[in-house]
């Protein structure tokens, strides 16, 4: 199983990552990639080819400012494209949010929160988790120990 992590900047790493992590949490194997839509349009579109022809299955793509890579990315694959919208500008993300949740049909992104790179990561699992059963298994495991600690956590409190 395979993913790949497209971002559009290096200053993009610190939420990315968080994605990154996630997947190496799971056991998914990842390509990272840091492309533009609108700066290396060319070397989006090969690297991408690339991806499809050597078993990538999901992407995660994010950006900031005017985000058009993730949708870029869209419409240039079948593949499943999961945005995260990076508070780089000076509109805290919601320029990035806009453009990328509001995609038109038939060219959908599966949006996250601004900055919300592990969640990125936890939707591209439960999608592999459908191919991969093993990995649904671990899901399922992380649900129940997460469960565990919010019962731990928050017993008992009071005001
Ligand atoms: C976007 O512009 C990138 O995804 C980044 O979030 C933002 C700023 O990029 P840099 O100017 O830091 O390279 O394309």
């Amino acid at each position: 199983m395979k993913a790949a992590i497209i971002f559009g900047s290096r200053s993009d790493t610190p939420v990315m990552g968080k994605a990154a992590e996630v997947l190496r949490e799971f056991g998914v194997d990842f390509s990272s990639h840091i492309l533009s839509a609108h700066r290396v349009p060319e070397l989006l579109w090969e690297t991408l080819k690339n991806l499809e022809e050597t078993g990538t299955e999901v992407i995660i793509a994010g950006a900031g400012l005017a985000a058009h890579l993730p949708g870029v990315i869209a419409s240039l694959t079948l593949l499943p494209v999961i945005g995260v919208p990076v508070s780089s500008g000076g509109l805290g993300g919601l320029d990035a949010l806009l453009s990328i949740v509001q995609m038109p049909k038939p060219i959908p992104v599966a949006t996250v929160g601004v900055d919300n790179g592990a969640n990125a990561g936890f939707l591209a699992c439960r999608i592999l988790s459908l191919k991969y059963p093993p990995l649904g298994e671990r899901l399922a495991a992380y649900r129940s120990k997460m469960k565990a600690n919010f019962a731990r956590d928050n017993q008992g409190a009071e005001l």
